[in-house]
């Protein structure tokens, strides 16, 4: 198949639509620049690096927008998958000129080992730490690999869990909130998909661990997500339409009753910030 822009042969196909490598890298850049356009994105972002290919992705193609980045990465000492994502993380801001800040679990006295709920506890301490190191650092943004695979699996898992405040976030931008020491959050990937986030990775030779990480195993959302994957192979553009929809929802159960944590001062929506509480249990 040929490119729909040129005459080169197309290295893939998204939603109908063939690409070469140069085209398809114009679409990428395109739909990450679309999020940034449209809340104005300018000024400091702290970029969370992960070691996998969505965060590299991510990364690059906000570097490749000229923006002002701070990458950072959290070590969840998760042995010895760990390792390597930090490794990964460091080759990539060494490849684009950076360096790279990390955050350790163990400054915390938390250890994600012998948890019940693994990933849910680990998804609130990325969340926390991610917003602690931004606002020490002055940031005005925090931008996440996720991309729209994962926003519409969030919600999916969330409904699946009887859980809908926790849709609370799931859009390309949450403002910030100064008084609460909440930092702005942008998805920058947030229109791209799983296999475009790949390729876009893949094709610029970026660093990233293609080990999983041990505990993505039990996550239901791998099934989920699976089965989001055939949905959309059958009609292309559905998964985008959800995304959308779950964004509206997301607009009307946002709530006000975001509190300071009374240990921590962090944003929170109890007394005590589930964090805190975390650290207390470990
Ligand atoms: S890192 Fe953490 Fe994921 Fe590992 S423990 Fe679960 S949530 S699977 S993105
Ligand atoms: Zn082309
Ligand atoms: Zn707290």
């Amino acid at each position: 198949m040929k490119c729909a822009y040129c005459e080169r042969e197309s290295i893939a196909g998204i939603n109908d639509k063939y690409y070469c490598k140069e085209h398809f890298n114009r679409h990428f850049i395109g739909k990450v620049r679309s999020v940034v356009d449209k809340f104005g994105i300018k000024g400091k972002i702290a970029v969370a690096l992960s070691g996998g290919k969505d965060s590299a992705a991510c990364f690059h193609s906000l570097h490749k927008l000229r923006l002002n980045l701070i990458p950072f990465h959290i070590n969840l000492q998760i042995f010895p998958y760990s390792i390597k994502c930090q490794e990964k993380s460091e080759e990539l801001c060494n490849l684009l000129g950076y360096s790279l800040e990390i955050i350790d679990l163990n400054e915390y006295g938390i250890s994600l080992a012998n948890k019940k709920k693994t990933c849910s506890t680990c998804g609130t301490v990325k969340r926390y730490l991610m917003n602690k190191f931004a606002f020490e650092r002055g940031c005005d943004y925090i931008a996440t690999g996720h991309n729209l695979s994962d926003v519409v699996t969030f919600a999916f898992n969330n409904l699946a869990n009887v859980n809908m405040l926790n849709l609370r976030g799931n859009k390309p931008y949450m403002e910030g909130k100064e008084e609460y020491k909440m930092v702005a959050k942008i998805k920058p990937l947030y229109y791209l998909k799983d296999e475009e986030c790949m390729l876009y990775a893949n094709i610029n030779n970026l660093p990233y661990v293609t080990e999983k990480c041990p505990y993505a195993a039990d996550a239901p959302t791998i099934q989920i997500k699976k089965w989001l994957h055939e949905v959309e192979n059958k009609k292309p553009g559905i998964m985008l339409n959800m995304a959308k929809s779950f964004w509206r929802i997301e607009e009307m159960i946002e709530s006000n009753e975001l509190k300071t944590c009374k240990k921590c001062g962090y944003p929170s929506y109890g007394e005590i910030c589930k964090f805190c509480k975390i650290r207390k249990n470990n």
